[in-house]
């Protein structure tokens, strides 16, 4: 177990498990989780053993974004520059986690508001206990939706669904939130871990190079035209033909066995 007590990072199996640490707080950021949060995904960069990420958060929620007793007004002062902290803690994270050439696999254990609901959704694949419920909070204290929301929401659910959820602040409930295609699937409290447990080592046992090319290309895909990510295709397919994973998975496939990928 490494990290620090605000984030708790235990590699097993290939995967990285990443626990959100304040839950007295909701797990709310102060500056020491941001960069704790920012070191563990480093780290899953880093360390070729580290085949997955599993992000979840400890307690009854699972991230409340900005901690506001670090944001009080009534301390008097100048304004803060909330861009500022934007470029210095959320974004940089925001990049590692798109940028990770592997799985980011999140288990929303509780409540996700503000731009703990964001990092959920930047994530690669969500889970989500039933009870728990997404929270654009930003429009209650006079912000926008950050750390990617305005991205997310816009190009997952459209603008009308985005809008509604950014200037409402209405909770939006987990099996909703599924089936209108926000997350993966919404899963029964007592089974979200066992699941989110047995999907991350799953793919931390898959062939983590293609997984990865296959991350990127569909995190692409938003932006480029179709004759772009085609040859985006060709030029990723080119490289997966060339691993040893896939010369692994056509020799289990022919040999009537399953195959053993070892992510190179
Ligand atoms: O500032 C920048 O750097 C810019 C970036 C901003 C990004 C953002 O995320 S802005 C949005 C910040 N987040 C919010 O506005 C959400 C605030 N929290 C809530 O609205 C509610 O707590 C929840 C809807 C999330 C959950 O409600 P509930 O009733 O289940 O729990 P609770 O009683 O409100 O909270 C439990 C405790 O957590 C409570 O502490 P206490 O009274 O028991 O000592 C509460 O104060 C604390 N808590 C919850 N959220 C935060 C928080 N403390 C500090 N900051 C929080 N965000």
């Amino acid at each position: 177990m490494t990290g620090s007590s605000t984030v708790l990072a235990e590699l097993s199996g290939g995967v990285l498990r990443v626990t959100l640490n304040r839950p007295d707080k909701l797990n709310a950021f102060n500056e020491e989780m941001h960069l704790a949060l920012r070191a563990a995904i480093q780290r899953a960069h880093d360390e070729g053993e580290v085949r997955a990420v599993l992000l979840t958060g400890a307690g009854r929620g699972f991230c409340a974004g900005q901690d506001l007793g670090d944001r009080d007004p009534r301390r008097g002062g100048p304004a803060p520059d909330l861009g500022a902290t934007l470029d210095k803690f959320y974004n940089p994270t925001l990049r590692l986690i798109r940028g990770l050439a592997k799985p980011v696999i999140c288990a929303v254990n509780g409540v996700a508001a503000g731009a703990g609901a964001n990092i959920a959704l930047a994530c690669d694949i969500v889970l989500a206990a039933r009870s728990a419920k997404f929270i654009q909070a930003f429009s209650k204290i006079g912000l926008i939706p950050d750390a990617g929301g305005t991205f997310n929401l816009t190009h997952i659910l459209g603008e009308p669904r985005a809008k509604a959820l950014a200037m409402t602040a209405e909770p939006l409930p987990a099996d909703t939130a599924a089936d209108w295609g926000l997350i993966w699937k919404a899963i029964d409290d007592d089974r979200l871990m066992d699941e989110a447990d047995a999907l991350a080592a799953r793919l931390a046992a898959g062939p983590t190079l293609g997984l990865g090319l296959t991350k990127m290309l569909i995190q692409d895909a938003a932006t480029n035209s179709f004759d772009a990510q085609i040859d985006r295709e060709r030029d990723s397919q080119r490289i997966a033909g060339r691993s040893r994973d896939y010369a692994e998975g056509v020799t289990a496939f022919l040999e009537k066995r399953a195959a053993k990928f070892t992510g190179q």
